[in-house]
């Protein structure tokens, strides 16, 4: 059986610069600026199948928008990874497809020209001193080309700091406005490295160093004005393993259900760790913003009950429409002097890809947040767009038949008073087009205001920003 969405998930060959996109409706006259999109758009090597949606490679999607009118650029990041699958061969470990198969060549191994390693950076995009940079776990950022998407190179770092595991969502610091993230160092003994980055400078200045025996998986975190906020799920993993076992990343990790998540919440103002707060097992990719209401921490998340939405995001089960479940929205209170965690669903509505009004509400009291949302239960694809009030648990969605639709960027309009005064910019495939959209909806009302039809189908995304 085909799924309609299967198209999200099929590789895209085609690269075009600067093509101007039919507008269908209106667009805001004030609405200026680029959305560049990051996401995996080839998913095999030659005839080597990748297993995973995650490890697709890394393709680059830039829509200029302005005077109403759309023009859209795409481009894959060129990468050692990309070059191997050019070659027809898996060239690197990804996060769950290993080169270790009997159509690999050692032969490429040995006279492959010394690569200038930029990684698979399929997950984000973020502004750093070097400019626009592509990001993935691993911690080398790709940068690239504002204009042309075309890739530079390693945007390298030029602190000493060590470590393998990094996320692909830094924070602003609410406070200094410095980027913040972790790093993972591991061997004999590992490490969660919290650090910050000045946005000028490519040096990162180690923050807080938190020794851990078995560290977990961690795609995002959150940030308040005083605090960073680890949420250790217990999906976790021998570091000896992970160094040595030559297995694809996420198969070296393990879910224990007797297990506990754990919030490690360090102090940014000196790098101590506040303490170690325990409840129940759950799993999350994205935190949805978080901030200080006294002694209490309160968090929100898009929450898993365990951790097999893994599993029903390899490419194999998405394409079978093998049935998975999506994350709620929910918040987890820590009570920093009494030391207990508390946690309720936000809305009923489920929720993934989350985005807020990060400029004025990062790390601080916010209303609105905005993300796909699909079924409850059932292959674990965007069938919609939502926009939930955290304060009344109220719901508002977007959707069309055999429409999916990719995060949602919320920007918002110059002077304005509401959190949600704005829109909303999606990337949607149209299954019946068999093209994807660019989609703007009014993000008060969540009604479309224009869509702009791009001349292929992107395959399904993950991450970008709004450049003005
Ligand atoms: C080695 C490794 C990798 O929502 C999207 C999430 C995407 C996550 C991705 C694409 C994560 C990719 C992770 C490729 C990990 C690679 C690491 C970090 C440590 C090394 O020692 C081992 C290369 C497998
Ligand atoms: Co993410």
């Amino acid at each position: 059986m085909t799924a309609d969405y299967a198209p999200g998930f099929t590789s895209l060959a085609a690269e075009v610069e600067d093509v101007a996109l039919p507008v269908d409706g209106e667009l805001p006259a004030w609405l200026s600026g680029t959305l560049f999109r990051n996401g995996p758009a080839r998913f095999e090597a030659g005839k080597v199948p990748f297993r995973h949606w995650f490890d697709g490679q890394a393709m680059l999607h830039r829509f200029a928008v302005g005077d109403g009118a759309v023009s859209y650029t795409n481009r894959f990041i060129d990468s050692a990874t990309k070059r191997a699958t050019d070659a027809g061969r898996i060239g690197y470990r990804e996060f769950a497809s290993d080169p270790c198969q009997r159509y690999f060549s050692r032969l490429f191994t040995r006279f492959r020209p010394a690569p200038r390693f930029v990684p698979n950076a399929n997950v984000n995009i973020v502004p750093m001193a070097e400019g626009l940079t592509a990001l993935t776990e691993v911690p080398l950022a790709a940068s690239f080309d504002a204009k042309t998407l075309a890739t530079v190179g390693v945007a390298a770092y030029t602190d000493s700091l060590d470590g393998r595991v990094t996320t692909a969502h830094p924070h602003q610091s609410p406070r200094t406005g410095d980027l913040v993230n972790y790093l993972l160092s591991f061997g004999q003994n590992s490490f969660y490295q919290v650090y910050r980055q000045p946005v000028t400078s490519m040096a990162r200045d180690l923050v807080a160093r938190i020794p851990v025996a078995r560290p977990g998986y961690m795609h995002s975190f959150a940030i308040t004005e005083n605090f960073v906020v680890l949420a250790e799920f217990p999906l976790t993993v021998n570091p000896l393993k992970l160094l040595l076992s030559g297995k694809p990343f996420i198969d070296n990790y393990r879910w224990d259900p007797q297990g506990e998540t754990r919030f490690l919440v360090v102090d940014m103002r000196n790098g101590s760790l506040r303490g170690d707060f325990r409840t129940a097992p759950f799993f999350a990719f994205h935190h949805i913003n978080a901030f200080e209401q006294g002694d209490v921490l309160v968090l929100d998340i898009c929450a898993y009950e365990d951790a097999s939405v893994i599993d029903a995001l390899r490419l194999d089960a998405l394409r079978d429409e093998v049935a998975g479940k999506f994350a709620f929205p929910t918040r987890y209170e820590i009570d920093l002097d009494a030391g207990t965690v508390s946690s309720r669903r936000l809305a009923g509505v489920p929720l993934e890809l989350p985005r807020i009004h990060y400029g004025q509400h990062n790390g601080h009291p916010y209303r609105y947040a905005y993300g796909i949302t699909g079924d409850s239960e059932g292959p674990v694809v965007a069938r919609g767009l939502a926009k939930v009030d955290v304060e009344t648990g109220g719901s508002r969605e977007w959707s069309q038949p055999r429409n999916y639709p990719g995060e949602p960027v919320f920007v918002p309009e110059p002077g304005a008073d509401a959190e949600d005064q704005g829109v909303v910019l999606s990337v949607v495939l149209d299954a019946d087009a068999g093209t994807s959209k660019l989609v703007v909806l009014d993000a008060q009302s969540f009604q479309e205001l224009a869509s702009a039809k791009v001349p292929h189908t992107i395959p399904f995304g993950f991450h970008g920003l709004f450049h003005s």
